[in-house]
């Protein structure tokens, strides 16, 4: 299933992926050839638990005419093959791409696709780290027949008006071969737009309109109204083809050191999550993020952060149906100032922001995008970097607040006041700090967070919303301690309760994302100082067994309203 909602009724889309496909893995050191399931990781797959390298999928496909094949995950290499010639190549696990077939004869053609997750020069973001690159084709893939244009996507931003609502209306089609004149009309609660393209050149358009709508709910999170928006080419009177999506209607500010939705200052109780499922890996199947979600629910949480990488849409399509805030962020974890002067990484980095934005613009669940997290930003290469992909976010959608979480600062550990290092807090709307009082350093948290707060002072990020954007303990599922030590269920439970209320008691805090949701596998590069492979910071394990540290948080947070006052 490619959404939760259907997103054509004139386009012919079928679905490549719910099955089975031929999945091969040949290189000097192993053969294995049999049927994978995809969506799928191959470490679910026995024996390639513990594979890096490249697998070729293949299957065939019926079609003819321009065909467009939409992969919306590849772990990470894709290179995409039909009737044996190359026809798309892509770099990044979590971003969706297309391939484009024009006039392809009707019948039975080969799709192959080959698939690599291996590090090395050529993958800038997917290093090893304290996470999972998977391998496979992670997630849906369709296969859609177009006519001689189509609508690519139809980015829709509502803003306030006097009591209703404006919606600005940004379509792009793409003009496959030259025709007539068309029209993108576009229809929401009943009222239509009319945008107006020329065919007149192959290539991509722009076309723009807005409307005005005065009776509808707006999206918030005890009631997330959302509206199906219907998009339709339009050529001489007849519908060429269609874009369904759906929208909310909410507008999200920065204000005096908070955070508004539609005008109310909130308060983000959330967790970091990143896709790993025991048995699933990062493939993860909807019913077990429905279930994520709702585990989520029931601690109190009312926000996630999609660490650090782009989500299934699957998911966020989950977050908008039920008033989720999703901080969701584009790919680069750790990256040390060599990692970012990589020659891929500008590259690769843009590339992921742009699909980001392309897919998931219409989300009213995502209120901030994220980049860079825990990068190089104390140093001036890093503030480059930081500075250029800000402003390409900036230039794709400014109805958001932009951020980073930092920890490029002192914890104070040697006496000391915290020190802030980092150089670009006057970039972001939204400051965001990593902060782990009580588990990487023993200062008190509530001690902790005031110097950090000095330390923000002194710099250009002053009176900015602050985030407390990763905190937390970790704690071995199972592994009790009379001495609350360490590593223990005990352990983390305390600490996230002293780590919690000292964060939700700060006037200073516009919010709090705990680190992390669930267990998860990192590299086998990342094995010291992360027992059994894994990060096991998560308030569920990896199963999604509440560890103690679920029923303390559910406490808090439950404590704690949705709204600041
Ligand atoms: C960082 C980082 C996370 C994780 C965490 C930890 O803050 O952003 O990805 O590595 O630390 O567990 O130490």
């Amino acid at each position: 299933m490619e959404r939760m909602f259907q997103t054509h009724q004139v386009r012919h889309a079928i679905e490549l992926s719910e099955c089975l496909w031929d999945f091969r893995i040949e290189n000097g050191q192993m053969t294995q050839t049999g049927k994978a399931y995809v969506p799928g990781c191959w470490e679910q797959m026995p024996g390639l638990g513990n594979y890096r390298g490249s697998a070729v999928y293949e299957r065939t496909l019926t079609a003819g005419g321009n065909v467009r094949l939409v992969f919306k995950g590849v772990s990470h290499t894709a290179r995409v093959y039909v009737d044996d010639l190359l026809a798309g190549e892509h770099y990044n696990a979590y971003t969706s791409f297309d391939v484009i077939l024009r006039a392809l004869p009707a019948g039975e053609h080969s799709l192959r696709v080959e698939v690599s997750n291996a590090f090395g020069e050529a993958s800038a973001l997917h290093v090893p780290n304290d996470y999972m690159t998977y391998g496979g084709i992670i997630r849906p893939v369709m296969l859609e027949e177009l006519g001689a244009a189509y609508i690519r996507w139809v980015h829709y931003t509502p803003h306030r008006c006097g009591d209703g609502w404006m919606l600005d209306i940004d379509a792009c089609v793409d003009v496959l071969q030259q025709g007539a004149n068309f029209t993108v009309d576009v229809t929401v609660h009943g009222q239509t737009c009319c945008l107006k393209g020329r065919a007149s050149k192959e290539g991509r358009q722009r076309l723009h309109g807005c409307m005005q709508l005065s009776d509808v709910e707006p999206w918030c999170m005890e009631s997330p109204c959302l509206y199906s928006v219907a998009a339709k080419l339009m050529e001489d009177g007849q519908v060429m083809d269609d874009l369904i999506d759906r929208i909310g209607f909410r507008e999200v500010q920065t204000e005096d050191g908070k955070i508004l939705l539609n005008s109310r200052p909130v308060r983000i109780k959330g967790v970091c999550r990143h896709e790993d499922y025991a048995g699933f890996g990062c493939a993860i199947p909807v019913q077990a993020m429905q279930r994520d979600l709702q585990l989520m629910q029931e601690m109190g949480c009312n926000a996630v952060r999609t660490t650090h990488y782009p989500n299934d849409e699957r998911f966020l399509d989950l977050c908008d149906e039920q008033g989720f805030l999703v901080w969701e962020e584009s790919h680069a974890r750790g990256l040390s100032e060599r990692d970012m002067r990589n020659p891929n990484f500008d590259r690769q980095c843009a590339c992921c922001i742009d699909e980001m934005v392309e897919a998931h613009y219409n989300h009213p669940s995502i209120y901030i995008w994220g980049i860079l997290n825990e990068c190089a930003s104390e140093t001036a290469y890093g503030r480059i970097c930081c500075e250029r992909q800000l402003a390409q976010l900036r230039g794709l959608d400014t109805s958001r607040p932009l951020t980073f979480a930092t920890c490029k600062f002192t914890h104070g550990e040697d006496g000391q006041p915290v020190r802030m290092l980092d150089l670009c807090l006057d970039l972001p709307d939204v400051v965001s700090c990593n902060v782990y009082p009580k588990w990487y350093f023993d200062t008190p948290v509530k001690d902790f967070l005031q110097e950090l707060h000095d330390s923000i002072d002194g710099t250009a990020g002053r009176g900015k919303p602050m985030i407390i954007s990763e905190i937390g303990a970790g704690g071995e599922y199972g592994y009790h301690s009379a001495e609350n030590l360490k590593w223990s269920e005990e352990y983390q439970a305390q600490a996230l309760q002293e780590q919690l209320e000292g964060v939700l008691d700060d006037p200073r805090c516009t919010g709090v994302y705990i680190w992390q949701y669930c267990d998860t596998r990192v590299s086998n590069e990342w094995f010291a100082s992360r027992p059994r492979t894994c990060n096991n910071k998560g308030v569920v394990d990896a199963y999604r067994r509440p560890k103690m540290a679920f029923a303390a948080v559910k406490k808090i947070f439950r404590e704690y309203g949705d709204y600041l006052n």
